[in-house]
């Protein structure tokens, strides 16, 4: 199949996700075309039938905000006119959904690609419900010809808030690069990040708000009351102040490092002892699943579709969103029994193999196109 991708380039879920989709669908001999205002940041070295289309924008000056999505949707009609694309895929409903239903109508009908939107988290939970955004959302979404959703929990949700019939959305859960996610796949830098030996307590986000990343600290100021360890924050984002704040005001800013921005977090993640994400809502937590497929157990708050992802008890432990304390504690029993972490460790492993394996869930993206164009092709009639 040709397939277009477009997606946010910037560090976040929904784009890395697009990004190592297409390197995927690519490996196993589809032709992947990109398209957006910057190259996605997972979207690194050449690939065979990998192909990258920067979005052009003229900066008149009379536009204070350049209208992208109008760009956009003229990228997406002439990489699809050009390369005859079967399938344009894209990541987070907003602006992506809306950019490809107008590409899409540039056809006229004739040799349109089939449109498969899939559905991340803010687009749905936060951003797509704001008056200015959600009457869009919703339009743009149901033109869709392909519906998913990361998890059951966003599925819900859009069902509810949105008004989409039951049964429209496929749930096709996240995925990880198991080969590349690992505990020995790469040396570990735990000697530069825990010079004492200390253990190592690991954030990584783009410090948004719904990140939560001052109970973050705050967990990590209780555990190391009763653990020597460090906390690793890895990502940066508008809430790294707030952080930095909070390590200071705790008075645990010498055992915090932020790392900042990292395109492989494989790398850290490997040598983590325990990952932290307490977040206000998930409706995945891809962090969450690299840090379960590099064996580093999980302590983070039970909401949206996190549950879906970490089994509590079993490959780390989900608390009440806001439950520092309770969090702490949980924190503090994994990492003070050898015998707890390892049993958490191998289950996480497990599960990020056997649940969320590329090998398994890539598959059933590809059958899901096939549904949606074989779809299309009855509707026309041809
Ligand atoms: O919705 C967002 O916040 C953006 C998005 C992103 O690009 O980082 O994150 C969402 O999509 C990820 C990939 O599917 C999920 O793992 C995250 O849980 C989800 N974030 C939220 O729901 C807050």
């Amino acid at each position: 199949m040709k397939i277009g991708i477009a997606c946010h380039p910037t560090y976040g879920g929904s784009g890395a996700v697009a990004t190592e989709l297409g390197l995927e669908l690519a490996e196993r001999g589809h032709e992947i075309h990109f398209i957006s205002y910057a190259q996605p940041f997972r979207l690194v070295g050449f690939q065979e039938r990998v192909y990258f289309h920067e979005v052009e924008m003229d900066h008149y000056p009379l536009f204070e905000h350049p209208p992208y999505s109008l760009a956009l949707a003229v990228s997406i009609h002439e990489v699809a006119q050009e390369y005859e694309l079967d399938v344009i895929h894209v990541h987070y409903a907003i602006p992506h959904a809306a950019s490809a239903w107008i590409a899409r109508e540039m056809f006229e009908g004739s040799n349109a690609p089939s449109i498969v939107t899939t559905l991340h988290g803010t687009d749905i939970t936060l951003v797509g419900q704001h008056p200015s955004f959600h009457s869009i959302t919703r339009f743009s979404i149901l033109k869709s010809d392909g519906l998913t959703a990361v998890s059951g929990f966003l599925r819900d949700e859009t069902e509810r808030s949105f008004g989409v019939d039951a049964g429209r959305i496929r749930v096709i859960p996240n995925f990880i690069n198991t080969e590349h996610y690992r505990r020995d796949r790469k040396p570990c830098h735990r000697g530069t990040l825990a010079p004492e030996g200390e253990k190592i307590l690991m954030h990584v986000s783009n410090f948004r708000r719904v990140k939560r990343v001052q109970d973050v600290v705050a967990v990590y100021a209780k555990v190391r009351e009763r653990i020597p360890s460090r906390l690793i924050m890895v990502g940066d984002g508008p809430d790294r102040p707030r952080a930095q704040q909070k390590a200071q005001d705790l008075g645990v800013a010498d055992g915090v490092s932020f790392l900042g921005k990292h395109t492989s977090v494989d790398e850290l993640l490997a040598c983590a002892d325990l990952f932290l994400l307490p977040s206000e809502s998930e409706s995945f937590g891809l962090a969450a699943l690299e840090a379960m497929a590099c064996g580093t157990p999980v302590v983070a708050s039970a909401v949206g579709g996190l549950p879906e992802v970490v089994d509590d008890g079993v490959s780390g432990l989900l608390f009440p969103k806001g439950k520092v304390e309770e969090m702490a504690a949980g924190a503090v029993e994994i990492l003070s029994s050898r015998a707890r972490w390892e049993e958490m460790s191998r289950a996480g492993r497990a599960v990020a193999v056997e649940r969320f394996g590329a090998k398994g869930v890539v598959p059933i993206y590809e059958a899901y196109y096939r549904e949606v164009l074989e779809g299309a092709f009855a509707r026309s009639g041809s």
